[in-house]
């Protein structure tokens, strides 16, 4: 039907799908009960270049297209949202960002080995009290006398996969003065004296994908670690967010199929009242629906991808198709995962059945990388061209 998609799309949309219902469903609900990192199927996910998608074979990655990366989020967030967590953030915010903006030698040491699945990335803009208001934060990095390196002090929140990256992308203040114009960004090592981790935040869903505070107490990074220029910090956040809820939007579609396919089952199998419930028109109204949202999701997402492939080349601005697909698909995901559990009764509320983890996961979609409030005043912003 849709013949942008290749039979190399197929093939990597295969191949996710094996890898996920094999390796990643079985284990899913447990590690959602411990909030236990998934650590070897993560590891096994970068060896088989699900961590660089659309990296090239030159930095050892997949070499695929966004819509490659898009059919393959879907696939892993299907079996389980922690893993698809995870996997969008190495792909978009820190494959992404050392791909536009990296030096020769910053990609050959950091993308390669996120590349090859060796190690694992942060990226890192929230903090306490700067969340939705990006541009507010207030932890700093100056430069020291002898212009070597820069001093990071200060505290940085909801930082995904921070308990195991090996570094952090991170966006700190450098002319306070400059407001948005005044945020540069930093390549930091986890390992470094100054860089701790605080608490891990107890959280509702994606239980398996670690997220913590991370704390700077005079953290020396190397000038060489800058990444792009000083002051160009927020607009890179930005257009990274731009790619990265690419990835959201299709994380938030895996888990609405995920619960749209059990509810079309399990309508068909259960009985009430001595019929089939879906044959009753009030459930077949939710799967109609269900599945039209479905679909329409799928199809802002493509767009998005489309989009995003095209500004690889001209440097366009996508922030429009992004926040739509994200806003749309996010919400999809919500009221799929709703009304799947509604059509399941006692079953979709006991945690003998995915159904409860797929509602609680699909909310952060709502959430992270942007609200979906932020991502309608994105939308209007791009129409209008007002602030
Ligand atoms: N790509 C490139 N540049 C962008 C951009 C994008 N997507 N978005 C904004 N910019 C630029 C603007 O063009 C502006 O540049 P000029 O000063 O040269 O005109 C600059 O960045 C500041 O933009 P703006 O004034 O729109 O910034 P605001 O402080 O008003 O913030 C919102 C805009 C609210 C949209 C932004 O802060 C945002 O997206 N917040 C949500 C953050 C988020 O998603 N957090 C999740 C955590 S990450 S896990």
């Amino acid at each position: 039907m849709f013949d942008f998609i290749t039979d190399e799309h197929r093939m990597i949309q295969k191949a996710a799908r094996d890898f996920a219902q094999k390796a990643i469903a079985p284990i899913a609900a447990e590690h959602d009960e411990t909030a236990e990192f998934p650590i070897r199927t993560i590891r096994e996910m970068g060896k088989l270049g699900f961590m660089a998608l659309e990296v090239p074979e030159q930095y050892s990655g997949s070499e695929m297209d966004t819509l490659a990366y898009v059919l393959a989020m879907i696939e892993i967030s299907k079996a389980d949202a922690s893993h698809g967590t995870i996997m969008s953030i190495n792909n978009s915010l820190i494959c992404g960002a050392l791909l536009k903006y990296g030096t020769e030698a910053q990609k050959q040491k950091y993308l390669v080995p996120i590349a090859t699945g060796e190690k694992l990335g942060a990226y890192s803009l929230t903090e306490p009290d700067s969340g939705s208001d990006a541009a507010s934060m207030k932890s700093r990095a100056v430069l020291n006398e002898a212009g070597t390196h820069y001093v990071i002090n200060g505290r940085k929140a909801w930082v995904t996969s921070a308990p195991y990256a090996d570094f952090a992308i991170l966006f700190t203040v450098t002319n306070p003065s400059q407001g948005a114009n005044g945020i540069s960004c930093f390549i930091v090592d986890t390992d470094q004296p100054g860089f701790s981790r605080g608490k891990t935040e107890p959280k509702m869903g994606i239980r398996a994908s670690a997220t913590s505070e991370i704390l700077f107490d005079g953290y020396l990074c190397p000038v060489e670690n800058r990444l792009g220029a000083e002051g160009q910090g927020f607009k890179m956040a930005m257009s990274l967010l731009d790619a990265g809820r690419i990835g959201i939007a299709a994380q938030a579609l895996g888990i609405a199929e995920a619960a749209l396919e059990a509810s079309i089952a399990y309508s068909k199998e259960r009985e009430s009242m001595g019929k089939k419930i879906g044959q009753y028109q009030m459930i077949q109204q939710k799967l109609a629906d269900m599945k039209t949202r479905v679909e329409a999701a799928r199809l802002l997402i493509y767009q998005a991808a489309v989009a995003k492939k095209a500004a690889d080349r001209t440097g366009e601005r996508i922030s429009i198709y992004t926040s739509m697909a994200k806003l749309f698909a996010s919400e999809t995901a919500m009221f799929v995962t709703h009304a799947a559990v509604q059509i399941h009764g006692g079953m979709g509320y006991s945690k003998e059945l995915p159904l409860e983890r797929y509602f609680r996961d699909a909310k952060i979609t709502e959430i992270y990388e942007g609200t979906s409030e932020i991502q309608r005043m994105v939308i209007a912003r791009q129409l209008t061209g007002l602030r």
